[in-house]
């Protein structure tokens, strides 16, 4: 496979075995973007299910992750498989997509996102081919390899049907949403991520993408959870928000010149 720019390089660095922590963004503007690079991170994710992106701020910040050697994820709403095309065009290097819940849910990612005999990708990967340092042919005959689809799952129906999603051909990797999953798995009564139930069922989830042979990616709340996650064996380990990191950095500070006790990393971010 050709050597592709930044924003297209997790495929590569997953199959390395690298494990990437990744900065889940939500504020579709490059400062952020320098400020994640700044700190160290070489992976960001872009969201657009419950994040402010607009299509002209990611195209921004592509730019900008390019530019500090960073990879880019995008989170795309709910069924939104057009913009999930769009967003591989512009350069996403992955894609994930929420309440995957079925094979067929699992199917129409890969339709959306890989090119024949795999999927129905349009042609139009105006900025994506830049990026890939590819000539088109190249690029059409490669992309799939390097443009990851993630199936998100995050509900108690989903891990039900997990097989299925997992044997979909195309489908990459898995990545859990474990505030999603606490919420469907509790029938609504809580959102947290740190239940045994919830635990029990992640390490399910991650035997059996590890037993497929795919990505295990996972959202984690806060630092120590994103420890304990690469540690279990997810390669692909998000922490965020962005806005959740300026929330706490802020209420620590403000804490701290009013000489009160300051908040623990266990916080949420
Ligand atoms: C979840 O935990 O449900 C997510 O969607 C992570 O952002
Ligand atoms: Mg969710």
């Amino acid at each position: 496979m050709a050597e592709t720019a930044a924003p297209l390089g997790l495929a590569g660095r997953l199959r390395a075995g690298e494990t990437v922590f990744n900065l889940w963004t939500t504020l579709p503007h490059p400062a952020i973007i320098q400020a994640a690079a700044r700190a160290g991170f070489r992976s960001i994710t872009c969201d657009f299910q419950h994040g402010l992106y607009t299509f002209e701020g990611f195209v921004n910040c592509v730019a900008t992750a390019a530019a500090f050697d960073m990879s880019v994820v995008a989170r795309v709403p709910t069924r939104d498989h057009p913009l999930a095309s769009r967003l591989l065009d512009a350069g996403a290097g992955a894609v994930i997509m929420p309440m995957v819940n079925s094979a067929a849910d699992a199917r129409a990612l890969v339709e959306a996102t890989k090119f024949p005999p795999l999927g129905m990708r349009s042609w139009g990967p105006h900025t994506a081919v830049t990026f890939s340092g590819l000539e088109r042919t190249a690029y059409l005959h490669q992309a799939n390899e390097f443009t990851l689809a993630f199936a998100m799952i995050e509900t108690e129906e989903a891990v039900s049907h997990l097989d299925g999603i997992l044997t979909t051909p195309g489908i990459d990797g898995i990545f859990i949403g474990p505030s999603d999953l606490s919420v469907s798995l509790t029938r609504g009564r809580h959102v947290e991520s740190t239940q045994p139930p919830l635990i029990a069922m992640l390490e399910k989830v991650l035997v059996m993408v590890l037993r497929h042979g795919k990505f295990a990616g996972v959202f984690a709340g806060n630092a120590d959870q994103a420890r304990e996650y690469a540690a279990r064996g997810f390669k692909l380990v998000a922490m965020g928000t962005d806005l959740g990191f300026l929330r706490r950095a802020a209420e620590n500070a403000l804490a701290r010149a009013k000489g009160e006790a300051p908040l623990t990393d266990k916080q949420p971010f």
